[in-house]
């Protein structure tokens, strides 16, 4: 269904690939950063951004060893962990150069180049977190060292949102990110980072009309059927989500349930940092455009659209089920 890696389950490895490349619609390749799974360094053929979903189960005590032959870190964005595990330099763990300074109420959790890190922390409650890297973090979330983290309910079960929570047929994760390509020259902040101008607008690394075919991203379920999206904005634009005008509803915010749920939306704000999670009911003969727009709210100006297509499938039965494939979650979309 996804494209993205799932780790797990109790501790996950990660390596950073810093020459990673991301063909876009128009043919440039751009030069990337982003985590992967492994515990060698270096590169491992798949050269995709965003970085590999990391799931958990809430309750769990999971280990995210980090190994990493520059410096850098994984900060654990909206997870409640104690600061040694939060992956904010000088403060918390992270893969440093030097041994640096003590003192300042800094913590003595770094590690030196290639000599693994380890987070531990216990899954906090289900829902939609993120993590990404925060060292130089300007360039280095832009580059694609931000993916999402997902905890699932105490048993497991990946039909509902959290326990007791609404349950879903089909999930998506919508990852949201732009990309400046002069940013993608640079190997640190300098100058060139003074201005932020968006050229690519993606939805889970891809733009343009690689999103109509990429099966992590269109959405197609039966009518009736309840698909969840996990929607993350690792970018620096607000963005506008908007499903064609179908209405939707949208039932937690960064990994916590709402007090009461929001419904018939037909656009949604997620800004910097955010996650919902949104679930759209498929109507039936649904064949409409979703929209992502990324936004200067200042200039009031829309920079960039992503689109996906949205589709109800009558091949498929309600409930995710595909009619004569039992193999519900791979997706065969050509
Ligand atoms: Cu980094």
């Amino acid at each position: 269904m996804r494209t993205f890696t799932f780790l797990g389950p109790d501790t996950v490895s990660v390596v950073v690939a810093m020459n990673g490349s991301q063909q876009m619609a128009d043919g440039t390749n751009i030069g990337t950063w982003y985590f992967r799974e492994g515990t060698g360094l270096g590169f491992n053929g798949d050269r995709t951004i965003p970085s590999p979903v990391i799931e958990l189960t809430e309750g769990q005590n999971a280990a995210i060893t980090l190994t990493s032959n520059r410096p850098h870190s994984i900060h654990l964005h909206g997870l409640d962990v104690n600061q040694a595990n939060d992956g904010v330099p000088t403060t918390s763990g992270y893969v440093a150069t030097s041994v640096p300074m003590d003192g300042f109420g800094r913590v003595q959790g770094y590690t030196r180049l290639n000599s693994p890190f380890t987070y531990a922390f216990v899954a906090p409650q289900a829902g939609s977190y993120m993590y990404h890297c925060h060292i130089d973090t300007a360039l280095h979330m832009e580059r694609g060292m931000a993916g999402m983290i997902i905890v699932r309910p105490p048993d497991g079960n990946t039909e509902e949102v959290w326990a007791g929570g609404p349950t879903f047929d089909k999930e998506y994760i919508w990852h949201l990110h732009t990309i400046d390509s002069s940013w993608h020259t640079v190997q640190v902040s300098d100058t060139t980072l003074n201005r932020y101008r968006p050229d690519y607008f993606l939805i889970n690394g891809k733009n343009g009309s690689q999103i109509d075919t990429d099966p992590a991203t269109a959405i197609t379920a039966a009518a009736g059927d309840r698909v969840l999206i996990r929607a993350i904005n690792v970018g620096y634009q607000p963005a506008l989500v908007k499903f064609g005008g179908l209405s939707f509803d949208v039932v937690s915010s960064d990994g916590r349930p709402l007090a009461s749920t929001l419904t018939a939306l037909t656009e949604l704000w997620v800004t910097s940092g955010e996650r919902y999670d949104i679930i759209l009911t498929m109507p039936a003969a649904t064949d409409v455009t979703a929209s992502v727009e990324y936004w200067n709210v200042r200039m009031a100006a829309i920079l960039g659209t992503a689109t996906a297509p949205v589709v109800e499938d009558p091949t498929l039965f309600a409930d995710g089920f595909e009619s004569g494939d039992t193999t519900r979650w791979s997706n065969s979309v050509e």
